[in-house]
C-alpha cells in the first residue's frame, strides 16, 4: 500500500509583520554607532531567490557540506535517535537536503515531518520536493521558529519523540547570547530524551572565508543591498542602492564574519512610512548581519548551558563544518 504524505498548511497568525519591520528598521537605523538591520529582513522573495543562488556558488560551500553530511550519515543519525520520532525542521527551505534522513527515517517507521518556515514559497517547494516520500505526512507551518515548535510539540502523540532539525548554521547568524537564549527556549519546549541535530560552520582559514561573503560574481552584494531596495518597495524609503557597496569582513575578536553596507558619499535617506531621514557620512556601514563560525568545545558548553548534551558531533571533510546532536536533559 502506498502511504503517500499528505500536505497542509497552516497559516500565521502574525501579529502585523508591516509594523515590525518598520518598527526594527527604525531601532537599527537609529542605533549610536553602529547602524544595523536584522539580518532576518534579508529574506524576502528577492533575499530567498538570491540565496538559493549563493547555496550553490563555488565559495558558498556551507549548504553543499550540510547535504553531503546528510547523504553520508543519516543513517547513523537515524540510528541515534530512539523511536517513534516525529520530525521539526526549523526554516526548512526547500527542504531538498533533508529527504535523505526524511527516507533513512522512513524506512523505520511512518513519519510526520512538520516544516516551519516563515516563507509560504519556501513551504510550498518543500511540499512538492518531499510530498512523494513513502511513509511520510508532512504539515507545514507559516510561522516563525518557537512558535511552529510549540504548535508541533502540542500535536506529538504518546511515547512520540521529537527530533528538531536546524541546519545550515542559521544558529551562527545569532549572536552568542542570542544563540543560547534560544537553545534554551528550544529545550523548555522539548521533553527530556528529544534531539536537536544542530549544523554549524566551523572555524577556518580567513582566506576560506571572507570570499564566502564577498563572492566575484556579485551575488552575495545583490543579497545584501536588496535589503535596502525591500525598505524602498515596503517602506516608501529613497535609498540609491548604487550609493552604497557591499562589504564583508572577518571579526577576529568575536569570531565571526560581518556582512555591511557602505555608504559611498555623505547623503541623506529619507523612510516615509517611519517618517525619519537619515544621514550618513562617506565610509559610515550599516551591518546587515553576522555570521559567527564555532568549534567543538563551544558547541560542548552551549548544549551544556542550554539544558542538553552534545551526544555526538559529525565532520564533513577537513573538519569545515559539523552537524552535532544535541540530547534534551532533565532539567536539574
Ligand atoms: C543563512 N546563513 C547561515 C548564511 C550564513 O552563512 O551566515 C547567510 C549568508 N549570508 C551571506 N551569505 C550567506
Amino acid at each position: 500500500m502506498n502511504h503517500k504524505g499528505h500536505f497542509m498548511l497552516t497559516h500565521a497568525i502574525t501579529a502585523d509583520p508591516g509594523r515590525e519591520f518598520a518598527a526594527e528598521v527604525r531601532a537599527g537605523i537609529t542605533k549610536a554607532g553602529q547602524k544595523e538591520l536584522p539580518s532576518k529582513y534579508l529574506y524576502d522573495d528577492v533575499g530567498s531567490a538570491l540565496f538559493e543562488v549563493i547555496s550553490v556558488l563555488p565559495q558558498y560551500g556551507l549548504t553543499r557540506a550540510d547535504e553531503r553530511l546528510l547523504r553520508r550519515h543519516a543513517h547513523e543519525i537515524v540510528e541515534q535517535v530512539p523511536g517513534p520520532v516525529a520530525v521539526a525542521e526549523l526554516g526548512s527551505g526547500s527542504g531538498k537536503k533533508t529527504r535523505w534522513l526524511l527516507k533513512a527515517l522512513c524506512r523505520r517507521q511512518h513519519v510526520s515531518y512538520f516544516p516551519i518556515e516563515i516563507s509560504p514559497t519556501a513551504l510550498a517547494m518543500c511540499e512538492r520536493e518531499l510530498g512523494d516520500i513513502d511513509f511520510m505526512s508532512i504539515v507545514g507551518f507559516e510561522r516563525e521558529y518557537l512558535d511552529g515548535l510549540v504548535e508541533v510539540a502540542a500535536r506529538r502523540r504518546e511515547g512520540q519523540n521529537l527530533l528538531v532539525l536546524f541546519l545550515g548554521s542559521t544558529i551562527g547568524n545569532f549572536d552568542r547570547p542570542a544563540a543560547a537564549k534560544f537553545l534554551r527556549e528550544v529545550r523548555y519546549i522539548l521533553q527530556p530524551g528529544d534531539s536537536l541535530l544542530l549544523g554549524t560552520d566551523l572555524e577556518k582559514d580567513v582566506a576560506l572565508q571572507l570570499p564566502a561573503y564577498d563572492d566575484p560574481v556579485g551575488v552575495t552584494a545583490a543579497f545584501n543591498l536588496n535589503l535596502l531596495s525591500r525598505i524602498n518597495r515596503e517602506l516608501g524609503g529613497n535609498f540609491d542602492v548604487s550609493k552604497f557597496q557591499h562589504s564583508a569582513i572577518f571579526n577576529e575578536e568575536l569570531g565571526r564574519i560581518e556582512i555591511h553596507l557602505v555608504s559611498r558619499e555623505p547623503q541623506v535617506v529619507r523612510i516615509r512610512a517611519i517618517d525619519l531621514e537619515i544621514t550618513f557620512a562617506e565610509g559610515e556601514t550599516i551591518r546587515t548581519e553576522n555570521s559567527y563560525k564555532f568549534d567543538r568545545d563551544v558547541l560542548a558548553v552551549l548544549a551544556r548551558d542550554t539544558g542538553f548534551s552534545l551526544a555526538n558531533t559529525w565532520y564533513d571533510d577537513g573538519h569545515l563544518f559539523s552537524f552535532n546532536l544535541f540530547v534534551a536533559q532533565s532539567p536539574k
